[in-house]
């Protein structure tokens, strides 16, 4: 370390860190984290074993980014293509905040082709002690005003769903997917003992994860919206990315730019992020 040219799963992929304390490894695909280790060794991100490891197809776990588009929300695949793309390492480096890699993804002629606006994204994925910062920048590289929606779609590892507790979201407008109805969330903590899809507008200023014994504090910045997804069991049972039990052992607390999209005037820069953080 820092850091190393790696293969995860056949899968190119760069590994860094500290050594003897926290490491990360993503993907070149998707700039990917599939990978995020505490100091002594316990792995904090859900990665599903019968995920496909394969050029081109979206990883099911980690850390998806997601752009320009989330879910079905228009004309492109699923939650857009940034996941499904090859980046370029940047460079992994030590800073005054930790061990910081980067990784950037340029508009082609093949997202052009998919999508007309021209962009450069940029994320930044820092580790330290028991922190995860990742930064995700969008810059309008084109001559048009562009809007898109982002989401760092993170799925973390947990103990039992059946008995997580989500704090921070009361009072906050919803939408559940398949649903038009918007709704207020009445509890303090919110379970996924139950499937749980749900848009929470308006982000709080941070959610806390009680699991068990482990307590994960979640901040986001300028990311409008916050996504909580566990798929349940009849759902994860039709998935072929999962084994029947996954649901049980992840839930995705995600930061997102959903409604409205971001506009971005051109040569204008977005930037925004998510904290993990183990108490
Ligand atoms: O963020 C939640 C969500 O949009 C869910 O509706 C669910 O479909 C999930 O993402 C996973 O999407 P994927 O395309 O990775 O199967």
């Amino acid at each position: 370390m820092p850091s190393e040219l790696i293969e995860f799963h056949g899968m190119p992929a760069v590994r860094w860190g500290i050594p003897g304390g926290a490491s990360a490894t993503a993907t070149m695909q998707g700039a990917h984290l599939v990978s995020w280790t505490l100091p002594a060794g316990e792995e904090c991100l859900f990665v599903s074993e019968r995920s496909p490891f394969e050029a081109g197809r979206a990883i099911r776990g980690g850390i998806p980014v997601v752009f320009p588009q989330f879910a079905d929300r228009g004309p492109l695949a699923q939650h857009g293509f940034a996941r499904t793309r090859d980046w370029t390492f940047i460079d992994a480096v030590d800073t005054a905040d930790g061990s910081r890699a980067r990784f950037r993804l340029e508009s082609s002629d093949e997202t052009l082709a998919l999508w007309p606006s021209r962009f450069r994204l940029e994320l930044s994925t820092t580790i330290s002690g028991t922190r995860l910062d990742v930064q995700l920048q969008v810059v309008n590289t084109g001559e048009a005003s562009m809007s898109f929606m982002a989401a760092l779609h993170t799925y973390l590892r947990v103990s039992d769903a059946a008995k997580l507790r989500l704090g921070g979201l009361r009072g906050m407008t919803y939408l559940e997917r398949g649903s038009s109805e918007r709704k207020v969330e009445a509890r303090e903590q919110v379970t996924a003992d139950e499937p749980i899809d749900r848009i929470y507008f308006v982000a709080p200023p941070a959610t806390r994860l009680e699991d068990g014994q482990r307590v994960v504090r979640i901040v986001q910045r300028n990311f409008s919206d916050t996504v909580v997804w566990n798929p349940g069991r009849e759902r994860t049972a039709r998935m072929v990315d999962m084994a029947p039990d996954g649901f049980r052992r992840m839930l995705c607390v995600e930061a997102a730019a959903i409604e409205p999209p971001v506009v971005l005037a051109p040569g204008a820069t977005w930037l925004a992020s998510q904290s993990i953080e183990r108490e």
